[in-house]
């Protein structure tokens, strides 16, 4: 029995290049084998519950424009209704993950104790759908970011009482994720920063930020969770600064409190471009650490300048993406989860469908696209070109003398060095030829 919220919308199919069919897949072939992979290996693909299912639609202007039978969700009897339409879209789309925060799958009850209880009821309720759909949970995290509680932080709070209430939410929520089976678990700080440093003791925040962190490491050793842990960089948004504020960031956070074997990152498009980068920076740096975890598919709107966590929709830009993603050897317990909301005027259910549908096609074109130029090897061969020259034994050698012995050679005239062309123009018509 369904709920009928979908009627009229059939499961998914993939029909090729030449469909026309606005929910039918054109490029997204799960079994397709790309490198050696099929394509939903590589691609790993997770629906954000609290953007598709909990979201109603408000704005910073106004309150919510959607409308759905399981509002309002104060309830648990909606919320068990929410969840029958929520894996009913997993089915229809043949997505093999979902992530959830706890506020998104059960509503907080008067005590932590009942809000407790109402998170293992719903869990054992999702338990019993993920097996029977064969669908799992690439990550569970806390929302601890909504709630007025968290208003100055919730690891760095000057409260140690709102320290303590954010150890027990992490605490269960990680206990959640662990009997659901999940393969990460995120910690996402939107208030773990600060509005003015009038009020704020950034050192002993930190510090603080770094303990939390070391006992969520110890916590997941101590129950046996074998899921990689992650933390979500974004520069702002809601707090005026992040301490997270990008992956270079939360790299020296993790080094300087001995995390960096422990803990990996979730980078997320639309956070790079707040801060100034580009995605596929944002996964050089984390790779080049060996610390990509998993990444939010989603895009802000250039012209706006915050975070409107739209569907991606630009293919050059995500084959970018998978492209970095690739040479990394790939996302690992890591997904592409679509952080992603509709537009607040896309009401009807098909428009959530169809969001999903374009969303994973432009993801598999972009794979397709980052899969032929590194089988081309072209983007390869120029950098082995540009960087040939440090193969050599005079090179190497240089790297372990010191530089009065390097300036000896360059004033002897031996070594005078001829500026060549970076060919910028010439590797970006390259990749257009594959975009
Ligand atoms: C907020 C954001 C979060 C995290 C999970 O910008 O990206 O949804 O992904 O808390
Ligand atoms: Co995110």
């Amino acid at each position: 029995m369904t709920t009928g919220f979908f009627d009229g919308i059939d499961p998914i199919q993939f029909e090729g290049e030449n469909s026309t069919n606005p929910l039918a897949y054109s490029h997204y072939d799960g079994d397709a084998l790309i490198m050696g992979k099929r394509m939903k290996d590589h691609l790993r693909f997770a629906v954000a519950y609290w953007h598709s299912f909990a979201w109603e639609g408000g704005d910073p202007f106004g309150g919510p424009t959607f409308v759905r039978p399981w509002h309002p969700q104060d309830d648990m009897g909606r919320a068990k209704m929410k969840a029958d339409v929520a894996f009913e879209m997993f089915g229809i789309l043949g997505v093999p993950f979902f992530c959830w925060h706890d506020v998104d799958i059960r509503p907080e009850a008067a005590t932590f104790a009942e809000s407790l209880a109402r998170l293992d009821e719903i869990t054992d309720y999702f338990g019993a759908k993920m097996e029977d759909q064969k669908i799992d949970c690439l990550w569970g995290t806390a929302n601890m970011f909504s709630h007025r509680r968290w208003m100055a932080g919730a690891s760095t709070n000057p409260d140690p009482d709102v320290f303590a209430y954010a150890a027990a939410t992490v605490k269960s929520c990680m206990d959640a994720t662990h009997k659901l089976g999940g393969q990460n678990y995120v910690l996402w700080g939107g208030r773990e920063g600060y509005e003015t440093l009038l009020n704020t003791d950034m050192g002993r925040e930190l510090d603080h930020m770094g303990r939390f962190l070391s006992m969520v490491v110890d916590y997941k050793h101590k129950i046996g969770f074998e899921g990689t842990i992650l933390v979500e960089p974004k520069p702002q948004e809601p707090s005026k600064h992040q301490y997270d504020y990008d992956a270079a960031t939360c790299i020296g956070f993790l080094r300087k409190y001995g995390l960096e074997g422990e803990v990996k990152l979730n980078l997320e498009q639309g956070h790079a471009i707040l801060a100034g980068h580009s995605f596929e920076h944002e996964i050089a740096v984390a790779a080049s650490e060996g610390m990509l975890g998993s990444i939010d598919m989603n895009r802000n709107d250039y012209q706006s300048g915050w975070d409107t966590d739209q569907f991606p929709n630009n293919v050059p830009e995500v084959a970018l993406t998978y492209y970095h993603i690739l040479k990394a050897g790939g996302l690992g317990t890591g997904g592409t989860n679509f952080d992603a909301k509709l537009r607040r005027q896309s009401l009807d259910p098909v428009d959530l469908v169809a969001a999903h549908v374009g969303a994973m096609d432009v993801c598999a074109r972009g794979l397709n696209a980052a899969a032929a130029m590194l089988e081309d090897g072209g983007l390869e061969e120029a950098l082995s070109t540009r960087y040939a020259d440090w193969d050599t034994a005079r090179a190497k050698s240089m790297l372990q003398g010191d530089l009065s012995t390097i300036a000896a050679d360059v004033i002897s005239g031996k070594i005078d060095p001829q500026p060549r062309s970076g060919q910028q123009e010439i590797l970006e018509n390259y990749v257009n030829r594959f975009v």
